[in-house]
């Protein structure tokens, strides 16, 4: 998910050629609005931590990109391109790396597991919002 920084930042096109460029295969993507209800619920596990209120805050702030990107090892391989959640480990060349300075305002979120992107996909996108085509090139990634 491209948070709301990235948009007023017109960063949108420069961080999905990162993926396409890497060989993921978008198989879903659109602009929306996460509301707080669907915040909380996203960010559940952080509740009542320090940096929660502020956190949430922003991604109600402005409308997100939301993705499902598809690879072999899509998930580690997705966050070795963000980059560190802690900005100050987030190398140059990784997104987080490169565009953000703040932890709480670290601009991009991935899944971290199988079960929170399936979770993470049930919460964002309809069934019909998915599709999944057929790669022919698929064999070279
Ligand atoms: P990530 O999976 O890298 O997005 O990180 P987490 O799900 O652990 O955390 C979600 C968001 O909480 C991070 F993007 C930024 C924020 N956060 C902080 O601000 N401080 C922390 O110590 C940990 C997370």
């Amino acid at each position: 998910m491209l948070k709301p920084g990235i948009l007023q930042r017109r960063l949108v096109g420069e961080l999905i050629q990162r993926f396409e460029q890497k060989g993921l295969k978008i198989i879903a993507l659109k602009i929306m609005h996460i509301d707080k209800s669907m915040a909380e619920i996203h960010y559940a596990e952080h509740r009542g931590k320090g940096f929660y209120e502020e956190l949430a805050a922003y991604i109600v702030s402005g409308p997100v990109i939301a993705m499902i990107l598809e690879a072999q090892e899509a998930i580690s391989l997705v966050r070795r391109l963000i980059g560190s959640t802690n900005i100050h480990d987030a190398l140059p060349g990784t997104i987080r790396g490169d565009f953000a300075a703040q932890t709480t305002l670290n601009i991009v979120h991935a899944s971290d597991s199988k079960v929170s992107a399936e979770r993470e996909m049930a919460l964002f996108f309809k069934p019909e919002e998915i599709y999944d085509w057929e790669d022919g090139n698929a064999q070279w990634f």
